[in-house]
């Protein structure tokens, strides 16, 4: 049993928690099952392994470029506000658990695997459950578990460990397939047949939106994309300029609020640095970042693509893999991401502006990855679905229910007393909808969360049973099937 565990504490620490590396091997394996030969599994392991760190290298350097920005507004006008930042909310966990539950988050682990394998047999019977995608995004998973520890301790803090536990392993579980279950169609739809979809933590947010945005296709509204500037604007239809510019006037005007004197003195800057290049280094490495970021994921997405087909013809047939977020990036309109970012943006400052004029009890500080990655997403599948209307107006409603739903929730809760909560679009609306169920019906309320996770795929299928499997199966006896639907 030592030995067992010992094996599996490896297995967690080094692949389950790394995606680069859980990517990798199951490129390998996936390569191998296809009887590919060894040399050209391996080419697959490193793309897939390399392309995503360097989705890595983009992802984090956006985060780690940017976020001390966002949160300098805190220390410079004295905020006792959470900030709503996946890295914050662990953080205001672990810091919390011990004073407020006299407890620690050591089974961490052990929770992944009853999860992990919670969602692989959910997708191994997938003819009854209609569930299709299995969550291979590991530092989200760790992120969420111990925001979910804290929600499920907070509604029965008498449950002992073992309890806890099983609790945690089903719901988790069952959010992870059934939320990446969600965006299955939608991106085979942005991706052309890409053979994955998004496991994250927005999955219910795309969703909705996506849906939503159907309603603005009717107006005949352009994408993003196919918006041609004319005479100087022109360059401004290059995603590298456009990027860059607008981000220059967002940062600019942030980094000119929060002063040269601030930044040195919290050793953003160096004094003999010049204030305005200054700006203008941080802002474009947006784009910088950004392009890595495009890069890192044009490497390991056809790896991961091809390669699966191995892993689903002889594990779990017809299911795809969920992915970061991020990997979206490389697909839709190019200027979607930014768009997305500034809408979002202007609507969690709105929010925040509201919380300090209505003296909310929780205050909260716009947290860079929310900001980012939840609203670029959101404003890449509202452009495919609905065009620019719906690539604005999502990620600015996004925006204010982030900022929203957190306060609620972290000030609830009681997680923002220790300075942060995950604040991602799922964990503003759904996770709180499910913390209030479970507070208020009890036991009966871990049941009704469970029903309604489980009926939400069965819908989904009923509504479309003859092509539901197929799109995943077979994207072009999929797309041949639409194609005939739509001629009809
Ligand atoms: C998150 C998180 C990150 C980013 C990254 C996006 O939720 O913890 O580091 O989003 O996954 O690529």
């Amino acid at each position: 049993m030592d030995i067992l565990i010992k094996v599996w504490g490896f297995f967690t620490d080094n692949i389950l928690t790394k995606p680069a590396y859980l990517i990798g091997f199951m490129v390998l394996i996936g390569y191998l099952l296809l009887r590919r030969p060894i040399y050209d599994a391996f080419a697959g392991f490193i793309k897939a392994t390399v392309g995503y760190m360097i989705l890595t290298v983009g992802s984090s350097g956006l985060v780690n470029n940017f976020r001390p920005i966002l949160v300098g507004l805190r220390d410079r006008f004295n905020l006792n506000a959470a900030v709503i930042d996946p890295y914050f909310g662990q953080n205001a966990v672990t810091e919390g658990l011990s004073q407020v539950f006299g407890r620690t988050f050591s089974n961490v682990l052990i929770l992944l695997l009853i999860a992990f394998v919670m969602n692989l047999l959910l997708v191994r019977f997938k003819k009854y459950t209609k569930m299709r995608a299995v969550f291979t995004t590991g530092h989200v998973q760790v992120q969420q578990a111990s925001t979910a520890f804290w929600l499920i301790l907070f509604c029965f803090p008498a449950l002992n460990d073992t309890w806890i536990l099983i609790v945690m392993g089903i719901i988790l579980g069952l959010y992870w397939a059934v939320g990446s279950n969600l965006t299955v169609e939608i991106t085979q739809e942005l991706t052309e047949g890409g053979g994955f979809c998004i496991a994250h933590q927005q999955m219910f947010g795309i969703a909705i939106f996506s849906k939503l945005a159907e309603k603005f296709k009717k107006d005949g509204s352009k994408r993003l994309d196919d918006v041609k500037f004319p005479g100087f604007l022109s360059i401004f239809n290059e995603n590298m300029v456009a990027t860059s510019c607008l981000m220059f006037l967002f940062f600019g005007i942030i980094l000119a609020i929060l002063g040269k004197d601030y930044l040195v003195q919290a050793d953003f800057m160096k004094s003999s640095e010049n204030f305005f290049f200054y700006i203008m280094t941080t802002s474009l490495n947006f784009a910088v970042y950004l392009a890595i970021l495009q890069l890192g994921v044009r490497t390991f997405v056809t790896e991961l693509t091809n390669s699966f087909q191995g892993i689903s013809n002889s594990f779990l047939p017809g299911s795809v893999p969920g992915i970061d977020c991020a990997a979206v990036f490389g697909f839709g309109s190019s200027n979607a991401v930014t768009v997305g970012f500034l809408m979002g943006a202007l609507g969690q400052f709105l929010a925040i502006l509201t919380l300090i004029l209505l003296k909310s009890p929780t205050l909260i500080i716009a947290g860079f990855v929310p900001l980012f990655f939840d609203n670029a997403v959101i404003a890449v599948y509202a452009d495919n679905r609905g065009g620019i209307k719906a690539a604005m107006i999502f990620p600015f409603i996004s925006g204010l229910i982030q900022v929203f739903g957190s306060a609620l929730i972290a000030g609830w809760v009681g997680l923002a007393d220790f300075g942060g909560y995950l604040g991602m679009f799922d964990w503003a609306t759904i996770w709180p909808a499910f913390t209030v169920i479970m507070k208020y019906a009890g036991y009966v309320g871990i049941g009704i969360v469970i029903l309604i996770l489980i009926a939400i795929p069965q819908i989904q299928y009923r509504r479309r049973p003859d092509t539901y499997f197929l799109i995943t199966e077979d994207w072009d006896a999929y797309q041949e099937k639409m194609n005939e639907k739509a001629s009809c």
